[in-house]
């Protein structure tokens, strides 16, 4: 670990919003008195009925109930867009940068509330009411926020499922969501190729059912349409009227259902609701990016995942700031592209995983170096564990070493930031997410539970609620209350384990359950076993996470063939297809290891603990195997481990 301390910069320090004292003192307040803290943060947002009740929570295990502002209404379209007409209507509210770097566009407040307007109408049209769920399965286009921000209008509950995700993985969402209403574009576009987004559609309605399809045009493609199914989004919104009022929407009623992978089991349709996931997120939004009047803020995320919602759409515009929206990936049509988008744009703010700076790393120094980037201020970092290499050469390179990095822990339970510094306050030390957020609760815990003090290392849970918490998993109070409240009674476990330095620094170690973090992206072991074993020459399964240079951590699967079948370099290819088309190209295993059979307990359990250690190379640390079943498997699995 690295033992290096950047003190905060003397420019930062003297325009600090918070210092190093003022963080200290509220933070101490903020968990002292949440109800007198959120109270007060909570005015930062407009509401139609004021709440008088701010924190109702329980995390006993029998009555887990999560409320914040519970009886106060507002309308989270009308906190992003309306309420900043009066003074920035003709501000830009987004930047949107195409695939293409000659494609841009700029959208001022009026366009986006004319343009949310309209798409809110057309929901509306289509029979969408308040608590309907809508599926968004789009490319990185403006209509992906307009789309948003339309359901958010009429109270009515959206689901983003990402791009890149299979008509398999589509159909169980739409499915879980129990979603009549499909919005999609012809194709997407990134990295110059396309991909057929309406086909997977198509697919998945072969599947499970939906009443309407509303196809957004990016590419002009022909695609089939559906007679009284499809409808053409250009089409709807000409015959709809212009404005649209928002409704009120309490703060307690849900915003959005997003698809998250856990240890077990179908991905889990976490929802969060509005009030209180919208003060955190503006609020973080603030706080941790140092976000000031006029900045041009850029997060690389995808709005599929839970930093898109949260740090594209839902926290800068509650701040009235400029979002930049990002079609493409970071080395198209060059490895400089990042920085020819931050120098093109002004970006004060960059916020991005560390799999692309790992990645651009590769690439040297040359292709920064030959861009300005002195718009910058400000670089942030999530989705997986920063190593102190990557995060040197952000600063060092990226940053030109005057850009204070903020290294942000947290879920898409958790809805916003928990753990990070803040730039004015905190000294950074490479590779920790450093500090606890107002309000926010750390604890390292061990096996059994105990609470450790000081400098220790275990299990992170949360010993109280935030705003922006996860209120529950769609559909399924039972398995949130198992998930997240049974390990460790009373308190929310993160399924991260973590080490606190003696100063009080937190250093997330990475996911202890079966999670494995692909390039920032959730998998559980559990799904991708199962995309194999659904293929007919396949026994059994059993997938593992291994150190990966770029992608964090790769996938290594094991794989027992059905008796008679031969294994081939055909079927290895065959079987990394299969799970792509199952799930996603983010789930295609990078390893695919054949064996006889699988290290088992007596009673049948793999043993993950040795697979984790051949597929880490490290044979000589397999522990203890005198429980096995039959030992041998492991001396068969270690003489023929692929090389790599
Ligand atoms: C926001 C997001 C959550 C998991 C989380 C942890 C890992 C995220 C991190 C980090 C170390 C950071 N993670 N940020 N680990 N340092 N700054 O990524 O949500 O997709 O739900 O993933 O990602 O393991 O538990 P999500």
């Amino acid at each position: 670990m690295s033992e290096k301390i950047y003190a905060v910069p003397e420019a930062w320090r003297n325009e600090a919003r918070v210092n190093a004292e003022k963080y200290d003192a509220l933070y101490r307040r903020s968990v002292a008195d949440p109800d007198g803290f959120w109270g007060e943060q909570a005015q930062r947002i407009e509401w139609i009925a004021p709440f008088t009740r701010v924190k109702e929570v329980s995390f006993d295990t029998h009555n887990v109930a999560i409320e914040w502002f519970g009886d106060g209404s507002t309308n989270i379209a009308m906190n992003c867009i309306d309420r900043h007409l009066p003074h920035r209507a003709d501000q830009v509210a987004i930047i949107w940068e195409g695939d293409d770097p000659s494609l841009s566009r700029h959208i001022t407040y009026r366009e986006l509330h004319e343009q949310v307007c309209r798409f809110a109408n057309v929901l509306k049209a289509h029979g969408v009411r308040k608590g309907d769920r809508v599926t968004i399965y789009l490319p990185m286009i403006p209509e992906a926020a307009y789309a948003m921000l339309a359901c958010a209008r009429i109270g009515a509950v959206h689901s983003v499922v990402f791009g890149g995700f299979s008509p398999d993985a589509l159909a169980g969402r739409i499915e879980d969501a129990q979603s009549d209403v499909v919005i999609t574009a012809d194709e997407g576009v990134r990295g110059g190729r396309k991909s057929p987004l309406k086909d997977n559609v198509d697919a998945a309605l072969e599947k499970v059912s939906a009443k309407t399809v509303i196809v957004v045009t990016r590419t002009g493609a022909k695609v089939d349409m559906k007679p009284g199914r499809d409808f053409r989004y250009e089409d709807e919104a000409k015959k709809v009227p212009e404005d649209c009022p928002y409704a009120e929407v309490g703060a307690e009623d849900p915003l959005f259902i997003l698809y998250t992978s856990g240890s077990t089991g179908k991905p889990k349709g976490v929802l969060h609701t509005t009030g209180g996931y919208l003060v955190h997120a503006a609020l973080t939004h603030e706080l941790v990016f140092d976000y000031r009047e006029g900045d041009v803020y850029w997060c690389t995320a995808d709005v599929g995942w839970v930093t898109g919602h949260s740090y594209i759409v839902y926290g800068p515009l509650a701040n009235g700031a400029t979002t930049l929206m990002f079609e493409g990936v970071p080395n198209y049509p060059t490895v400089s592209r990042f920085w020819e988008v931050i120098d093109k744009h002004k970006v004060d703010i960059f916020y991005t995983a560390p799999t692309a700076i790992r990645a651009l790393m590769g690439a040297g120094e040359e292709p920064v170096k030959k861009t300005s980037r002195k718009s910058i201020r400000l670089l942030g970092s999530v989705g997986e564990p920063i190593n102190p290499e990557a995060w040197e050469w952000y600063h060092r390179v990226v940053g030109e070493g005057r850009c204070p990095i903020v290294d942000t822990w947290w879920q898409t339970e958790t809805g916003g930031i928990l753990i990070a510094p803040l730039p004015g306050a905190t000294a950074l030390k490479p590779g920790s997410a450093t500090k606890p957020f107002f309000g926010v609760q750390p604890e390292i815990v061990d096996a059994n539970g105990n609470v450790l003090e000081g400098a220790c290392e275990g299990n992170l849970v949360i010993a109280d609620s935030w705003p922006g918490q996860a209120r529950t998993v769609f559909g399924d109070h039972e398995r949130f209350v198992q998930t997240y409240f049974t390990a460790y009674p009373g308190k929310y476990f993160t399924g991260d384990g973590c080490r606190r330095d003696s100063d009080g620094y937190y250093w997330i170690t990475g996911r202890v359950d079966d999670v494995i973090n692909v390039s920032g992206h959730r998998l559980g072991t559990a799904e991708i076993e199962s995309a194999l074993v659904a293929h007919e020459k396949v026994a059994e399964a059993a997938v593992v996470g291994f150190p990966h240079a770029i992608k964090g951590q790769g996938i290594y699967a094991y794989v027992t063939l059905m008796g008679g079948v031969e294994a081939s370099e055909r079927l290895r290819k065959e079987l990394v297809d299969f799970v792509r088309k199952e799930i996603s190209a983010i789930a295609s295993p990078d390893v695919i290891q054949f064996a006889p059979g699988l290290p088992k307990t007596r009673s049948g359990k793999i043993m993950r603990r040795i697979l984790r250690k051949i597929a880490e190379n490290e044979f000589g640390a397999l522990g203890d195997t005198s429980t096995l079943a039959d030992p041998s498997v492991v001396e068969d699995l270690i003489k023929n481990r692929p090389a790599g």
